[in-house]
């Protein structure tokens, strides 16, 4: 059964990009043939994903797939869902309600729903009309596909990716922050991709005033959609620049209301100063890095790519505040500068980019 179970989490994969932040979700109807030499038979009469934000969920694309021939074998069937059905009405009419009304015999999930508005009430709906249930199932793989969905909502915060580039030696920049070239061009590009992969992506005090990053995804061309190619940039995140003091140049690109920007400072006089005035630009108060990741929780943003410098690193890594880690690691030596933080982690790839070397670590300490 976990064949099938392993169907469904890839078709799941086929709604990446398109359905944030909602999960990402796939079903998988199979006919229970009975066993034959001692082995269960089955057959796929239905298979579905969640395509897009705001359209039908995975369990209604499989229902609708299904052969008329077929649909009277659903109460000899299973599902294979990635995710408990759902129960309340969203954007679309609850899960549960279509299969209980197409009498399917059996659901079999990875995951519980972590959103309050579902939290096993799908489940007690399925139960209460008699049908068996079964959650668990790959749970760690169906974790993992929708990693900033759970995050989301288990731990109150953002999922964190804490990114940057470092020479053979370990510095991140030069003395005094001083910004160096350090990654290629390619790493370079895939930075751009990655920050229209997320929600947010920020960058501390000294960043931002050194740099002065505009912190968009103008390399990128976009996520590559049916029809015509779309030419021009990706998708730009939210800027989240921290600004203690408020004492960062006016004239920096991150305030020049291209994109959403937030500014976390902890002015506390000026707490909510300017902020329904313009909201391309707003100020909020935060006493904490976990005030300002509950803030940005309450604000819905699911995920941020954290593009340094160190001091914000150090902060984050402090308070085991983070989930993934992804350096760079160039061929350049500096010899002197900022040392870039310790990694740490799970090693989860390493990959050539171009001239650099990628690594990618997963936080494993269960924070
Ligand atoms: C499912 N199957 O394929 C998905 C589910 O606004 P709505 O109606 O689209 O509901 C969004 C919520 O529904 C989302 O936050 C999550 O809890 C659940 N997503 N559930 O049974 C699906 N995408
Ligand atoms: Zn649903």
């Amino acid at each position: 059964m976990d064949i099938f179970m392993l169907r469904a989490l890839e078709l799941a994969t086929l709604g990446r990009g398109h359905v944030s932040p909602n999960p990402m979700v796939g079903c998988v109807i199979v006919h229970d043939g009975g066993k034959q030499d001692g082995i269960q038979n089955g057959r796929i009469i239905g298979e579905g994903w969640h395509q897009r934000y705001g359209q039908a969920h995975a369990e209604r694309n499989a229902i609708l797939s299904i052969p008329p021939e077929d649909l009277a074998l659903l109460p000899e069937s299973t599902a294979y869902v990635t995710l408990e059905p759902c129960s309340h009405y969203g954007k679309q009419p609850p899960c549960a309600d279509l299969l209980i009304e197409k009498r399917i015999g059996r659901v079999i999930c990875c995951n519980d729903d972590p959103n309050p508005l579902v939290g096993g009430q799908g489940f007690a709906k399925l139960r209460a009309a008699g049908i068996d249930v079964e959650t668990g199932i790959l749970a760690e793989l169906g974790q993992e596909l929708n990693a900033r969905f759970f995050t989301f909502f288990e731990r109150k915060r953002p999922y964190i990716i804490l990114k940057w580039a470092e020479t053979t030696d370990g510095f991140i920049s030069g003395e005094g922050g001083k910004p160096i070239k350090i990654s290629g061009d390619l790493a370079h590009r895939l930075v751009h991709r990655w920050r229209g992969e997320e929600d947010a992506i920020m960058v501390g005090t000294n960043t931002a005033r050194l740099d002065n990053p505009r912190l968009n995804t103008r390399l990128w061309p976009g996520p590559i959609q049916a029809g015509p190619i779309q030419a021009g940039p990706g998708k730009n995140p939210i800027r989240i620049v921290i600004d203690r003091n408020l004492s960062l140049p006016a004239d920096l690109h991150l305030f020049d209301r291209t994109q959403p920007t937030i500014v976390y400072h902890q002015r506390e006089h000026e707490r909510e100063a300017n902020e329904e005035a313009a909201p391309t630009l707003v100020y909020a108060f935060a006493r904490s890095l976990v005030d300002l990741l509950t803030d940005l929780h309450q604000r819905n943003i699911q995920s941020a790519l954290v593009e340094g410098g160190t001091t914000l690193f150090q902060s984050f890594l402090a308070e085991d505040l983070w989930d993934e880690m992804r350096v760079f690691r160039s061929q350049t030596m500096l010899d002197k500068g900022t040392k870039a933080p310790v990694v740490q982690g799970k090693l989860v790839s390493r990959e050539r980019v171009g001239e650099d070397e990628l690594t990618i670590y997963k936080n494993s300490s269960g924070n």
